[in-house]
C-alpha cells in the first residue's frame, strides 16, 4: 500500500509535510490527497484533523509533528531533526514555538469561522494575536537556521506564509529580520514554493 499524505490545500501544518515530503525525497513512496469527507478523517484521525499520514500498514499517523519524525526516519534519520542532543532540542524548541504561533493563528480564523453570526470577540483575538506577536519577535531575535534545515525552520517557513495568506497578524513592518529570513528560505529552498498555501 503506498503512504498517502491527507490534507487540505490551505493547510499550515499540512505544509510542513508536503515540503518534507519533497525535500527528503520521499515524493516517490507518498502520495498526497484529500480526505474523502469529514466521516472517513474522522475514523482515521478520531480529532478529524489534518494534516494525517496512512502508513503502509493502513494506520494513520498524527499530528503534523509525528509525521515529520516519521518523514526523517524514512529518509534515515537526522535529516530535519537532529539527533545530537543540544541541536535536536533547539530544533524541537522553534518547532514547538512555530506550531504554538500556528495554533493561534488559526484560532484567529476560527473565531470568525465557526461564529459567523456574531462579533469577533476581540480580547481573546488579542489574547491569540499577543502568542503570535511574542513568538515572531522570539524567533526574529534569534531565527532557527535555514540550512541546514530542521522542522524549526520548515514550521517558521509554514506560519509565516500562512499568516501573510491568512492575514491575521501584520507581521511584515514589525519584524524586518523574519522578511528577510523567509526571503532567503525561499531562495535557498524553491521547491517551498510549490507548496505554497491555496484557497
Ligand atoms: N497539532 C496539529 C494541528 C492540526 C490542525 O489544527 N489542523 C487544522 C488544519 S491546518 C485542522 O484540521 N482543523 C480542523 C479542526 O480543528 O477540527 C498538527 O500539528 O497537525
Amino acid at each position: 500500500m503506498t503512504m498517502k499524505l491527507l490534507l487540505r490545500g490551505p493547510s499550515p501544518f499540512g505544509r510542513k509535510g508536503t515540503f518534507a515530503i519533497r525535500y527528503l525525497g520521499l515524493s516517490d513512496r507518498i502520495d498526497i490527497g484529500v480526505p474523502d469527507d469529514e466521516d472517513s478523517l474522522r475514523l482515521l484521525n478520531p480529532l478529524a484533523k489534518v494534516p494525517a499520514l496512512i502508513v503502509e500498514d493502513g494506520t494513520a499517523l498524527f499530528d503534523s509533528r509525528v509525521i515529520l519524525e516519521f518523514l526523517d526516519m524514512l529518509a534515515g534519520g537526522g535529516k530535519i531533526i537532529p539527533t545530537e542532543t543540544g541541536p535536536r532540542f533547539d530544533a524541537l524548541r522553534y518547532a514547538a514555538m512555530a506550531d504554538g504561533i500556528l495554533e493561534a493563528a488559526l484560532l484567529v480564523t476560527y473565531e470568525g469561522r465557526y461564529r459567523p453570526d456574531q462579533t469577533p470577540y476581540e480580547p481573546w483575538l488579542d489574547f491569540q494575536r499577543g502568542k503570535i506577536g511574542r513568538g515572531l519577535a522570539a524567533m526574529a531575535a534569534k531565527p532557527p537556521a535555514a540550512d541546514p534545515l530542521t522542522i524549526g525552520g520548515i514550521g517558521l517557513a509554514c506560519a509565516l506564509e500562512y499568516i501573510d495568506f491568512r492575514e491575521q497578524y501584520d507581521w511584515r513592518p514589525e519584524f524586518p529580520a523574519l522578511v528577510a529570513w523567509l526571503d532567503g528560505f525561499n531562495a535557498t529552498h524553491p521547491t517551498f514554493a510549490e507548496s505554497k498555501p491555496s484557497a
